[in-house]
């Protein structure tokens, strides 16, 4: 066994963006979620104490607007989109510890909180603020990132129409943190990723920083400045305090341990704030920023960004009732390679889907399991001595394989890690068709049951590993192998907790039927 990186800390604290609640979940934020989620589930298993949170940004302009077209107040709006995003954590089967929302009375407290150390501290004064404003995007825009739309009007570079706004705000000193974000990019080298990403980043850092306005008098729904309630607070900054809040701040110094945060998951829409807002905010109140931002790519649907206000979004439960939970969230992360954009393609899934589960995962398991139960009396047969073919196949299983996968993960590269794994299942499949059992049936009954205590093993590790993609599919697996429920943890990926001999086995059941031909015309 390869010696595993020492860790000094393991806590571990991965975040989803919170999302906006002026429409219904759809799949870019399941996706970003599901990364999340096979991360947290991932560290569990491989022994950290993790903190996996995910919730919903609830205030703002553009939620109020969407509470007003939909004839509520902007609270009952919340409240029922709200439980929408909280609704998919279980139909997704995620594993957030956390479900926070900027309503909660705990958030609005840090966010006042914040505000007022930065004030203490000189890092906010009241200005006067007048500028283009995209209320879509929530955002204001300098004139020469502007252009004109088809009907003279000016649109931000997102392609969203911006308005003149001048109103009275407080401003961040975002200038004068340039410098000291350039610092600190280049003593945490890791610190954003993928490397273009921040590379962008940089260079935005180092073209100059102007004073951000991070507090709105034209609309009330926002947590109020603390001592001027004619203020609510720039969404921005109420929605990345989120993060700190559900640590446990401020009422907890330490944060239970679990900051500075591990990952901010987002899309690259969203990389600006967290990777130039989020740290100046909280090197400016004395908090240390996160470890990593990680800004995946978007998931297109013909060339164009998937999104609720283009209308061409795809709903996460259609692509769960076309393919099952686990082989939707195996394909998402397989297809693409995490960081980069992709286009889903139907015909590509199901390839994907017979490829690499049903023929490839799903027949190691149901040839092997199906040929012990009729040939071995349902026993988990005795190996007799090893040959170097068996020793290279397990050495790869024990090993290489959860020391490889660990690195591609720490690298938030998905679908490396699964490439990772697929290549065991691929030489555990190729092992099987030179070792042939079914000949040795004939010829060799000793050899032909090592051939399937080795299989049986590779299987189990494999099942072990795939826990966090697919989590049920792989606890079916193990339980028809006869794993104990305390046995799973990737600790168990040794030698010695190899399967016992003799274990009797259930019958099996295929776990990842194949896709019907049709499907691929759709
Ligand atoms: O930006 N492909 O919320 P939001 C991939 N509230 N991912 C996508 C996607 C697509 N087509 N569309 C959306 C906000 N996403 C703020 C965040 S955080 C302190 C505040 C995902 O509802 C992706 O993660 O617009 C993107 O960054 C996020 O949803 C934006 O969600």
């Amino acid at each position: 066994m390869k010696e595993l990186p020492m860790t000094e800390n393991k806590n571990y604290y991965i975040t989803t963006p919170i999302y906006y609640v002026n429409d219904k979940p759809h799949l870019g934020h399941t996706y970003t979620t599901i990364a999340c989620d096979v991360l947290a589930r991932f560290k569990r298993l491989d022994g950290y104490n993790v903190k996996f949170l995910t919730g919903t940004d609830e205030h703002g302009l553009k939620v109020k607007q969407a509470a007003e077209k939909n004839g509520v107040s902007p609270q009952g709006f919340t409240d029922s989109v709200s439980q929408n995003f909280r609704d998919l954590c279980g139909f997704m089967n995620f594993s957030n510890d956390d479900f926070i929302r900027t309503t909660e009375e705990r958030h609005i407290k840090a966010c006042q909180h914040l505000w007022t150390v930065l004030v203490e501290r000189g890092e906010i004064y009241l200005d006067k603020y007048a500028g283009w404003y995209a209320v879509r995007d929530e955002a204001y825009y300098s004139e020469d990132e502007l252009s004109n739309g088809a009907d003279g009007k000016k649109i931000a570079p997102s392609g969203a129409e911006v308005e003149w706004m001048e109103e009275e705000s407080y401003f961040f000193r975002l200038s004068a943190w340039g410098d000291k974000l350039l610092e600190f990019y280049a003593a945490h080298p890791d610190f954003c990723l993928p490397e273009t990403r921040f590379n962008e980043v940089k260079s935005f850092v180092r073209g100059g920083l102007k004073d951000l306005s991070v507090s709105r008098t034209t609309f009330d729904w926002g947590v109020p400045v603390p001592g001027n309630e004619k203020h609510v607070m720039y969404v921005w900054i109420d929605a990345l305090t989120n993060y700190i809040t559900a640590a446990g701040y401020p009422d907890d110094p330490d944060m239970g341990g679990f900051w500075p945060a591990d990952l901010h998951m987002v899309g690259k829409d969203i990389l600006r704030f967290h990777a130039v807002y989020w740290p100046a905010f909280l090197m400016a109140a004395g908090l240390e920023p996160p470890k990593r931002v990680f800004a995946h790519g978007w998931w297109l649907i013909e060339g164009e960004k998937m999104s609720k206000s283009l209308g061409n979004a795809i709903a996460p439960a259609d692509l769960v009732e076309r393919y099952g939970l686990d082989a939707t969230r195996y394909v998402l992360l397989r297809e693409v390679p995490f960081g980069n954009d992709g286009d889903f393609i139907h015909a590509n899934a199901v390839n994907r889907i017979n490829n690499d589960l049903a023929n490839g995962l799903g027949n190691l398991a149901q040839r092997t399991l199906s040929f012990i139960y009729k040939n071995c009396d349902g026993k988990i047969p005795t190996p007799a001595e090893l040959t170097d073919n068996d020793k290279a196949l397990l050495k790869k299983v024990y090993d290489d394989m959860l020391f490889t996968v660990r690195i591609e993960l720490d690298n938030q590269r998905f679908h490396k890690a699964l490439e990772t794994i697929w290549d065991v299942v691929n030489a555990a499949n190729v092992y099987i068709d030179i070792e042939a059992p079914w000949s040795l049936k004939k010829t060799d009954t000793a050899r032909m049951g090592t051939v399937l205590y080795v299989l049986s093993e590779v299987i189990r590790c494999l099942s072990i590993i795939v826990q966090p993609v697919m989590p049920k599919s792989s606890a079916r697996l193990l339980d028809q192998l006869c794993v104990a429920e305390t046995e799973r943890g990737f600790d168990c990926i040794t030698k010695s907790s190899a399967l016992k001999a003799e274990t009797e086995i259930p019958q099996p059941q295929g776990i990842f039927p194949r896709l019907q031909v049709e499907e691929k015309a759709a």
